[in-house]
């Protein structure tokens, strides 16, 4: 790498040697900052991968439908998990800058391919909390399609994580042992288990300041959001997109039946329930028919893939009883569809294990009241631990598969 000797850039801006001298800005900062956003990012993969395989189930996998309130909790945490990363990735990337103008730039094949991860890592990170957060507040500044993208973009910046994690894990070691009071950026380096960039924050913040901003609004963060699916924080919501506790019937509403252009056919006297696909015999009924069925009751959440979640008691008729009335045996699996003509979510499998759970229903009544339109009325699909954009709304059709 001696060409790096040869060709220097000039020494003004952030190439100068004395262009980065925050005392805060030292290793074991980016070392403990790492640990926590690595922590947080397999956090939100796991429950985000999981996310992703109940509302795309491959063939070979089968989601339990217990327990009910499953993907409810492990959605909150990745929404949760996300949101507490983003200042916690500011504070890192802020820390670890002045090493994209360090000189030489690399040294060495495994140097350089350690730096070249970081471009998926980096891009990939900023992208998912970005488009993540325009997503829980229903903003689609973008072309494509969200999930898919979202997606894809998490498997490239966890394949940046792990090579950035492999390269990394000796300094980082080396800096969480008092050894670590290497400065990032600045020329003199603070004598090693010396406390003077502890003690005297000459420039600006100090190590310590630095770590619980970062931590102080992560947390914050957090605790005004989480109110959204954790019921006993819910007067802290305050930045939540969502208040479970706030819409019609109580509890939110995100697509409505005018958005959804169901009004007039959700309200027409001409309203049916109609059972087809592969069932010995098709059947159509009007609301006195479903009504005069047996009824029962489920306490469900609607857990939403933004975050939130509102728990309900539920009251209407079981699928599985549907599918004996039109003489189908044992459980099979089947397509829900709705009155909804255009646009996603107007249809939702239901497995075979889901349509025998006695608490899977097609609901006509919320606590003790008929439904509100906007909630999916006449009829919704509720079950458990299923992904709330999989509880069809304003539902006319049960085709069996
Ligand atoms: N037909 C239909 N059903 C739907 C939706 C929809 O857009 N159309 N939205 C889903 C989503 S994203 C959620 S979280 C739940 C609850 O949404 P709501 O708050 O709009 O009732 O209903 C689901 N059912
Ligand atoms: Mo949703």
């Amino acid at each position: 790498m001696r060409i790096f000797g040869a060709i220097r850039p000039p020494a003004v801006g952030p190439f100068r040697d004395d262009a980065f001298t925050s005392s805060a800005r030292i290793e074991r900062t980016a070392a403990i900052l790492g640990i926590a956003l690595g922590v947080s990012f397999f956090t939100c993969f796991a429950t985000g991968l999981y996310s992703h395989l109940a509302q795309y189930p491959p063939s070979w996998l089968h989601l339990s439908a217990r327990p009910a309130g499953l993907y409810r909790f492990t959605q909150g945490v990745h929404i949760a998990t996300g949101l507490a990363s983003i200042p916690l990735l500011f504070a890192k990337l802020w820390t670890v800058f002045p090493k994209l103008f360090a000189w030489p730039p690399f040294q060495g094949v495994a140097s350089l391919l350690e730096r070249l991860s970081l471009l998926p890592l980096v891009g990939g990170a900023v992208f998912l909390l970005f488009s993540g957060l325009a997503n829980i507040n229903l903003w689609y500044p973008w072309p494509f399609n969200f999930p898919i993208a979202h997606y894809w973009v998490a498997w490239i910046t966890i394949g940046g994580l792990v090579v950035h994690i492999g390269a990394k894990i000796s300094t980082t070691r080396a800096a969480l042992r008092r050894g670590g009071a290497d400065t990032i950026g600045a020329t003199t380096t603070v004598e090693p288990n010396s406390d003077a960039s502890v003690a005297a924050p000459v420039n600006g913040m100090s190590r310590r300041q630095l770590l619980a901003t970062a931590f102080g609004i992560s947390g914050l963060v957090t605790l005004v959001t989480v109110g959204q699916t954790y019921a006993p924080l819910r007067k802290l919501a305050l930045l939540a997109p969502r208040r479970p506790d706030v819409g019609p019937q109580g509890f939110p509403v995100n697509r409505t039946a005018r958005a959804a252009g169901v009004t007039e056919a959700a309200r027409s006297a001409d309203y049916r329930l109609e059972v087809t696909g592969r069932v010995p015999k098709p059947i159509t009924l009007d609301l006195d028919q479903i009504r005069a069925m047996p009824q029962h009751s489920a306490t469900l959440p609607i857990a939403c893939v933004e975050g939130w979640s509102t728990t309900q008691d539920w009251e209407g008729i079981r699928l599985r009883d549907l599918l004996a009335h039109a003489g189908v045996g044992g459980s099979r699996a089947v397509r829900i569809e709705s009155l909804q003509q255009h646009r996603s979510y107007r249809s939702s499998v239901v497995d075979a294990e889901q349509v025998s759970d006695p608490d899977t229903l097609l609901a006509l009544r919320v606590n003790g009241e008929a439904l509100e339109l906007d909630h999916g009325a006449p009829l919704r699909l509720i079950g458990p631990n299923r992904p709330g954009v999989m509880q069809t709304k304003w539902v006319t059709r049960v085709v069996v598969l």
